[in-house]
């Protein structure tokens, strides 16, 4: 039950405008790319689109009317993001660009500040590429060691091992929530817990769980925390960082300029309070509203509603899947997952694969999806990937069922 009663989800999709065409005459667009970017609903969209028609202007900074329009949809943005995860307070919020700076903005100002030279950092092999390579450019820069949980042959972290690496006495511990290859759900509040215990600072890579479970900050006691609002029904172009205010406070600004100071001399300035300290320069105004309007979208579905559908999604596709010979999956087969499923079809390259699902409308995206190193040790260059969110249904299962028949049409 959401706070509007029982949710009717074979409505949602009329609230998607790009849902309603066809991508050539007569096929209906069959979206299961969902873990790259999500679709809009028509509320998100008439948001910034009412933003620029009637209150554009810039924030923080005029007295006039629209500025003040503009700044406070701008701030009511972060309130209702601070609330749809649980922060204490809306300034614990840095808008960033997306999933992917707000892991920089960590690995530039917090990490920088904090480690040195011999200190160690934990990650896990089944890491998208921007919980990776913002580590591995300050590992080379500082000589830091980086440690990596093992991911076992049915996709689960190996949590013996990951016991084994915080007795290291590691000073940061990242991994993501919720994989975007293989749809493990990580133990996050335990993983948390213990690398707490080991005394280390504990990042969170959350692209792929806010958008599809609630998500708490404060219950988890996590430090930081990334996600992007493209990913849940919001524009691109905007995501946010979490992190705890005393964590917050302390770390040096990321990015220099207009906005994040509140005192400039010739030779040195004042930082501006947060949320200010890390918002340098003109932010991006229109998505922020359009991330507020996402959020809201979603709070009246009820997060535990999304979780339920997309349950329900996901199980129904992977036992449909588990029929056809030729599909191979990876990843949790019967345990509770996110809602992707990447498969390989044998003989075919996925990327074929994806093309001949294209042309019947079905969009799954092909390649590594940003994890190759997850990839590389499963011995797969690539894979082809299905993701579900709140507006699919299990008749768009049934569709990618039936396009995959094709493929064994034309190369069985
Ligand atoms: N972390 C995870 C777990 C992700 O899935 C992604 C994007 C990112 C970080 C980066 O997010 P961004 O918004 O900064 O780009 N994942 C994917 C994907 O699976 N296919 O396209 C993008």
């Amino acid at each position: 039950m959401s706070q509007f009663g029982e949710v009717d989800f074979s409505k949602i999709p009329q609230d998607f405008p790009i849902l309603q065409r066809e991508t050539r005459p007569g096929v209906r667009l069959v979206y299961l790319d969902s873990a790259a970017t999500s679709q809009k609903p028509e509320a998100v969209i008439s948001a910034m689109d009412a933003y620029y028609r009637n209150s554009n202007a810039n924030i923080h900074r005029g007295v006039h009317t629209l500025a003040e329009e503009a700044t406070s949809l701008y701030e009511e943005s972060r309130k209702k993001v601070a609330a749809f995860i649980g922060a204490a307070y809306p300034y614990e919020v840095i808008f960033t660009r997306n999933t992917t700076e707000a892991i920089n903005l960590v690995a530039y100002s917090w990490a920088r500040k904090n480690l040195k030279q011999g200190d160690i950092i934990v990650l896990t092999e089944m890491e998208h590429h921007s919980n990776l390579v913002p580590w591995q450019i300050l590992a080379e820069e500082r000589d830091i060691r980086l440690e990596f949980v093992p991911v076992t042959p049915e996709g689960f972290l190996d949590l013996e091992v990951y016991r084994q690496v915080l007795a290291l006495q590691p000073r940061l511990v990242s991994f993501m929530h919720v994989s975007n290859v293989l749809g493990t759900i990580n133990p996050v509040k335990e993983m948390i817990q213990a690398a707490h215990e080991a005394g280390a600072v504990v990042m969170l890579d959350a692209a792929q769980s806010v958008p599809h479970m609630p998500v708490n900050v404060q219950e988890l006691d996590v430090d930081f925390m990334a996600f992007s609002a493209h990913k849940m029904l919001g524009p691109t172009g905007i995501g946010a960082l979490y992190g705890k205010q005393s964590l917050l406070e302390a770390m040096p600004p990321f990015l220099g300029g207009g906005d994040m100071i509140k005192k400039v001399y010739l030779r040195t300035f004042v930082p501006n309070d947060l949320p200010h300290k890390f918002e340098a320069g003109t932010p991006a105004i229109a998505e922020a509203i359009g991330f507020g309007a996402a959020v809201d979208y979603l709070s009246a579905i009820g997060m535990e509603n999304v979780a339920k559908h997309e349950q329900e999604i996901v199980s129904y596709a992977i036992n449909t899947l588990l029929e056809i010979p030729e599909v191979h999956l990876i990843g949790p087969l019967n345990a509770q997952k996110g809602a992707v499923t990447s498969f390989t079809y044998s003989g075919v390259h996925p990327h074929d694969v994806a093309q001949i699902l294209d042309h019947e409308g079905i969009a799954v995206r092909a390649g590594h999806h940003c994890a190759m190193p997850l990839h590389q040790k499963y011995n797969l260059p690539a894979t082809s990937r299905a993701s579900f969110y709140i507006y699919n249904t299990l008749e768009d299962v049934n569709l990618l069922v039936k396009g995959l028949e094709k493929v064994k049409r034309y190369f069985g």
